[in-house]
């Protein structure tokens, strides 16, 4: 990617489109282009065509997706498929017809098997069934790569996606009943710690783990991998940081600084048991993951302190 040339951030208000343009803008790319999702609705076939025609992008990361946590997926698997086959089906769709020079299609770790060896390595894909709570999202998601493949093998479209790990840090969804574990558990914490509650409720028993990578790594990687790596398949992004969610409710409680009891809801699902990538591909190019989780997690409690409390 040269500094003129145009990039478009798809999602460039959310958690990981926020922080790739943060960086973009530090590394001095400034021609970057973003869709003002108040006039423009990714989902709207006519509405893309029109935004390509009139900005055509020479690079495409494409991180706009409805995105949400546990609950929100398990309670609207339809909103998640369409929304997400909509939205990326759409772009890819206009990548390819406006020759755009590279494309990254954001997926996600739940697009493997609910149960596998553990680290999933890329080819895991596919191979025993998906995690019941986020099918919806992962069935999109896993169609989004597909389609990446198959425009590159039929039409040349130079596409790559890329699978992070559960993402964490600024500019997440706080709302306790959409979002992940971390933001979810922050906002749940302070708001007892100032209301003076006894319990904070935690979902499911605590014994699942999940491995965290802050999206200012991710970020960082995406940039690599756009300037360095046009490999025709998928590519893992981990941090190799693996906590059970009793100890991660345990550090969020340390860190808030909240004093009572948690309390664990097993009516709420654990969802996968167990969900660690293997990233030595991306390692072998030569990326590694520089936060530190403790660091990166009190870096996003200050920012929502700063931010949103
Ligand atoms: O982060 P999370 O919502 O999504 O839940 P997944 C992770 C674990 O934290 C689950 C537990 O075992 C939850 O039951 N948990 C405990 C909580 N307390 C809470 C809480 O207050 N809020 C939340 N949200 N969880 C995601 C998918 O699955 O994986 C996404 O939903 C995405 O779509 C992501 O694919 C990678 O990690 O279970």
């Amino acid at each position: 990617m040269n500094k003129d040339e145009k990039i478009y951030v798809a999602g460039h208000k959310g958690l990981v489109g926020s922080s790739v343009i943060r960086k973009l803008k530090l590394l001095g790319y400034n021609n970057i282009v973003f869709d003002e999702k108040k006039y423009l609705d990714l989902r709207d076939q006519t509405q893309v065509k029109t935004f390509f025609w009139e900005e055509k992008p020479d690079y495409v990361f494409l991180a706009a997706a409805k995105v949400g946590g546990i609950n929100w997926n398990k309670t609207n698997p339809a909103e998640f498929i369409y929304d997400n086959l909509m939205i990326q089906s759409n772009i890819i769709n206009e990548c390819h017809l406006h020759d755009v020079k590279k494309l990254m299609f954001l997926g996600s770790a739940c697009i493997y098997p609910k149960v596998t060896q553990m680290p999933i390595k890329e080819e895991y894909l596919l191979t025993a069934p998906l995690e019941p709570t986020n099918e919806g999202y992962a069935l999109a998601k896993i169609a989004g790569l597909k389609m990446c493949d198959f425009y590159k093998k039929q039409y040349g479209l130079n596409a790559l996606s890329v699978m992070p790990a559960n993402l964490y840090g600024p500019n997440d969804n706080f709302k306790p009943e959409h979002g992940h574990v971390i933001p979810g558990l922050i906002k749940k914490m302070f708001d007892a710690k100032i209301k003076n509650e006894p319990i904070v409720t935690c979902w499911g028993d605590g014994s699942p783990t999940r491995e965290f990578l802050h999206v200012d790594d991710l970020a960082d990687a995406l940039i690599f991998l756009m300037q360095n790596h046009n490999d025709s398949n998928h590519i893992n992004i981990g941090s190799n940081f693996e906590i059970t969610i009793k100890n991660l409710a345990e550090m969020i409680k340390e860190y808030v600084g909240y004093e009572g009891d948690l309390f664990w809801d097993t009516t709420r699902p654990n969802g996968t048991p167990r969900r660690v990538m293997d990233n030595s591909k991306i390692i072998k190019l030569g990326w590694e993951p520089k936060v530190q989780f403790a660091d990166g997690l009190k870096q996003t409690i200050k920012w929502y302190v700063d931010n949103k409390l």
